[in-house]
């Protein structure tokens, strides 16, 4: 039989994503059970053609279940995996909750497939939306060069906060329409749209906002230092240095990455294309005279990280500018927490047979 699949947190902007991919992409699974907190009983929704109720999370909910997609916040999935495994369910989970513990492998299935396979406490974690963007691309450079150091700066899109965060910048885009004055001296952005920020700290309409996340040590937000130590974790590279700027800028879907990569070994950027030509998992758009970048605009709704602009640094041998650019609700979220649940599903089939 096919093993059964929970989807917790269905009713989510995220979930409706994974419920996509479970319907596009080949079939793995025999049950699909979706899962919500208590007020989206009642609500029901289209997966692979049936539609299905919504269940409330339970303890029960998990019984029989193989696996069990979690995207829901850090608390939830910290009290609700540990009994979904209890019930016998393999949990992947997309919050940060236990990325960084040293039992739970986090995985972004191009870069260390291979670290599914010791979960000893029943849990694998899915990787951040940026970090799973960028790494992807950063990984075959290592493999070439020996990465040794990164700076980077994120340009972060509204609906890494969540459908919220998408509703205000559409509601902030439209109080700021047709006034040509606005965001220049005396045409003022902050009073046009309002006090309603939603889960921004400032106005991201007509605006870039250097912060993203929660306060963390030293000045340091909580998205840099996710970048900083699920690189480190993924790569296998304690010691690897990151400095991180995370900034939310005015677009709907789509993170990017300015990367500033050092190298233990010289690089050239016809080497670092030729490394990046036949990832797995990436795009290389490069042609900037023509006109070919990896923007958001382009890479939403598609699997891929778009990669481009590679430069070799003009004053260092062993360094590579690039910027990257992925849809941060499937690479960074749905379609990486899918992939990790379908090696376990080949897993478990492999066992059956
Ligand atoms: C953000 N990285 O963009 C977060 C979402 N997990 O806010």
């Amino acid at each position: 039989a096919q093993p059964t699949l929970a989807v917790v947190g269905a009713t989510g902007s995220v979930g409706s994503v994974m419920l996509e991919l479970l319907s596009s992409r080949r079939n793995h699974w025999g049950e699909i059970r979706l899962v919500a907190s208590a007020r989206s009983v009642g609500k029901s929704l289209t997966c692979r053609g049936e539609r299905l109720d919504v269940l409330p999370l339970t303890a029960e909910v998990f019984d029989g279940v193989d696996v069990a997609m979690f995207d829901v916040p850090d608390a939830v999935s910290e009290h609700w995996a540990p009994i979904a495994v209890s019930r016998g369910a393999t949990v992947v989970d997309n919050s940060s909750a236990f990325r960084m513990r040293p039992e739970v492998p986090l995985v972004v299935p191009e870069v260390n497939k291979d670290a599914v396979k010791s979960r000893p406490i029943g849990i694998v974690a899915s990787a951040n939306c940026t970090t799973a963007a960028m790494i992807i691309a950063m990984a075959p450079l290592h493999d070439e060069y020996g990465l040794r150091e990164l700076v980077l700066a994120s340009y972060q899109s509204a609906s890494g906060a969540g459908q919220l965060g998408v509703d205000t910048l559409h509601d902030q885009l439209a109080k700021v329409a047709g006034d040509r004055m606005l965001g220049s001296r005396t045409g003022n952005v902050r009073q046009a749209v309002g006090d309603d920020l939603g889960p921004f700290p400032a106005p991201l309409a007509l605006n870039v906002v250097p912060w993203a996340g929660d306060p963390a040590d030293l000045g340091w937000s909580s998205e840099e230092l996710k970048l900083r130590n699920e690189s480190r974790k993924i790569l296998g590279l304690p010691a690897l240095k990151v400095s991180a700027t995370c900034v939310r800028v005015p677009v709907v879907t789509g993170h990017s990455i300015a990367v500033h990569a050092v190298f233990a070994a010289e690089v050239t950027a016809d080497g670092a294309r030729q490394a990046l030509r036949n990832a797995p998992g990436v795009i290389l758009v490069d042609d900037p005279e023509s006109g070919e970048f990896p923007m958001p605009i382009d890479a939403v709704g598609t699997d891929p990280s778009w990669v481009g602009r590679i430069r070799r640094a003009m004053d260092d041998p062993r360094a590579l500018s690039l910027f990257i650019t992925g849809d941060n609700m499937r690479k960074g979220a749905a379609l990486n927490t899918v992939q990790i649940a379908e090696l376990l599903a080949t897993e478990i089939a492999k066992r059956s047979t």
